[in-house]
């Protein structure tokens, strides 16, 4: 495959209510969609990049910058056989994983659609269908978050993911199982907010039996979460710290987890997601596919790599309505049941851009090469 022209257009969409989570309130999102030219066909992926570097150090800007600098020149002037050569090409260019995975995620839908197949075929997934549940930021009053886990549970979702951070911890999260009960599936998602000091608080959240407990300490630690895991039962399940392969096998032969959180956009692509994943099933260690409030062709992406079969724990791709009033694709991401989305059977990712919806939020336009 020669690539032709690569597009990035930047929208600016309102999020139906804000997301609040320990390190910091999101109630728009500035999302770049990546349109790949080659042969007549075009593959496309969205960018997960925030606002501000506070879940990882990349941002809307850096990606941008890093992507038109350094990385879709690259791309127009490599012929690429297979996707997996994307991450190769990258490799000297350090971290920017956001960056990088939004072009090779592209480049795995146009390779798809290429070939007249899913991107879940491509990949080597065999659901047919996803289980998938929710994730819950940091709400107003416990009074307001048990109205919002009550609707969800209506709504069907097979996990139910309460963020949590100093402050607001156990009591949440007890109000939950006193409301709902414990055959509740519920997570708890620290995103970095604790340290060791906190062992006891942490402890204590044992009795609530959750079926894990994501990145309770520093983003770039696996040492202290390793001492953790010793010292309690609930099983931590690793969302910032693992960037890559080796990280994940790291942090594995250390035991600072026991289930590894897999975002495409985090581990720099959905190459990179197939390897941990294939590495987390032979040492016996689920993984999920975590989100990034993304619009309906991250969605799309997420649901591919969701479909290889040690995804076996819902995740957080929730449809498209969880977020959105309105979404990018055609059809908008929904589930076919309570808590479960079909894999599309369509070339590439299965979904198509709606021009209106992305017009409608355009704030930026730029093509390269022919
Ligand atoms: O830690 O999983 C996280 C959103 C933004 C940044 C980090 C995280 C999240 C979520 C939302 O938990 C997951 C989603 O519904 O997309
Ligand atoms: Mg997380």
């Amino acid at each position: 495959m020669k690539i032709e022209r690569v597009e990035l257009q930047e929208i600016l969409m309102p999020l139906k209510s804000p997301f609040v989570t320990s390190f910091g309130t999101q109630e728009k999102k500035v999302i770049t969609i990546v349109r790949l030219h080659s042969e007549g066909k075009v593959g496309i992926a969205e960018s997960v990049a925030l606002a501000f570097p506070f879940y990882n150090e990349e941002t809307n800007g850096t990606i941008w910058n890093i992507m038109e600098e350094f990385l879709i020149p690259i791309l127009l002037e490599n012929e690429i056989s297979h996707p997996d050569d994307v991450s190769s090409l990258f490799s000297h260019i350090r971290r920017n994983n956001m960056a990088k995975a939004v072009l090779e995620s592209a480049v795995w839908d146009l390779y798809s659609r290429t070939n007249n197949q899913s991107l879940s075929t491509a990949l080597g997934g065999s659901f047919k269908e996803i289980d998938v549940g929710v994730s819950i930021g940091i709400e107003s009053s416990i009074e307001q978050l048990l109205t919002v886990v009550g609707q969800f549970l209506n709504e069907g979702y097979k996990k139910i993911k309460v963020k949590i951070k100093p402050g607001w911890d156990v009591e949440p999260i007890k109000a939950i199982r006193e409301k709902y009960g414990y055959d509740v599936p519920l997570m708890a998602d620290a995103n970095s907010a604790y340290t060791l000091q906190d062992i006891d608080l942490l402890k204590e959240l044992d009795r609530y039996k959750l079926i894990m407990i994501e990145q309770p300490l520093a983003h770039d630690d696996i040492i202290d979460h390793a001492k953790l895991q010793a010292q309690i039962s609930t099983s931590i399940c690793l969302d910032e710290s693992i960037h890559s392969l080796e990280d994940a096998r790291k942090a594995i032969e250390l035991g600072s987890c026991k289930i590894i959180n897999i975002k495409v956009g985090r581990v720099g692509g959905l190459t990179a997601a197939k390897q941990i994943h294939d590495y987390c099933a032979s040492k016996n260690i689920p993984v999920w596919c975590g989100g990034m409030l993304e619009a309906g062709v991250g969605r799309a992406h997420n649901i591919a790599i969701a479909s290889l079969h040690n995804f076996s724990i819902p995740g957080d791709t929730s449809a498209s309505n969880r977020y959105w009033n309105e979404d990018i694709v055609l059809p908008e991401v929904t589930t076919i049941r309570p808590g479960v989305i079909e894999v599309p059977k369509g070339d590439g990712i299965g979904f198509e851009l709606n021009e209106q919806v992305i017009r409608k939020y355009l704030t930026k336009e730029v093509s390269f090469g022919a």
